[in-house]
């Protein structure tokens, strides 16, 4: 499987490690293995996980038409970039599903959309409240390759507070439909097959 992972740590902890007055003041053998605690702690207390992967995208053929890299930003949410070839010309639903298991040729296996708080699907709903895993329609062009990037403010790959993680216990699946997301059917947006899916899971 195709991997990258990024950690990344706050500009204000790599500040304090290159501070000059760390060596200057405390020069002998006792302060220096001080100032390593307060190293250590002040990673702890101030060092942000950010994680970016990449994951194949397969069609319902099991051939790989492209990848979905998600990206976890520093204000939470995540950023999912797409990046896949061969996709019918129209709008398309896509969405992250609740079981990380991509079995052609229909999909099912990725279950339902990722939703653990048992929200509403959709953003155009009576009440607002979407699913974890709902996300806008990409458009894909005639020529069928569509190189889009998207917003999820509900969801991380590291963990955060207040975020629907998709490294759960059994992983999710980004799954791309045949039909436009309606963002207002129950519990589905009426979006039709599902004709791609990716496996999130760690
Ligand atoms: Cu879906």
């Amino acid at each position: 499987m195709l991997k990258k992972v990024l950690l990344l740590t706050s500009a204000a902890m790599l500040t304090a490690c290159g501070s000059p007055e760390a060596e200057i003041d405390r020069p002998d053998a006792d302060n220096t293995l001080d100032v390593a605690t307060e190293m250590m702690t002040d990673t702890d207390a101030d060092t942000v996980v950010m994680m970016s992967q990449s994951f194949p995208v397969m069609n319902t053929s099991g051939a790989e038409i492209g990848t979905v890299t998600v990206s976890d930003q520093s204000a939470g949410g995540v950023t999912v970039t797409l990046d896949v070839t061969a996709i019918t010309a129209g709008a398309h639903a896509v969405h992250f599903h609740e079981t990380g298991r991509c079995d052609g040729p229909d999909f099912t296996s990725a279950g339902g959309h990722y939703n653990p708080m048992g929200n509403n699907h959709g953003f155009d709903a009576d009440a607002p409240n979407p699913h974890a895993g709902d996300m806008p329609n990409v458009e894909a062009p005639q020529s069928g390759v569509v190189q889009t990037v998207i917003e999820n403010e509900r969801v991380s790959l590291s963990p955060r507070e207040g975020m629907a993680p998709l490294f759960d216990a059994n992983g999710t699946a980004f799954i791309i439909h045949a039909d436009a997301d309606d963002y207002v059917s129950q519990p589905t947006g009426a979006a039709g097959s599902r004709i791609a899916c990716a496996v999130i899971a760690p």
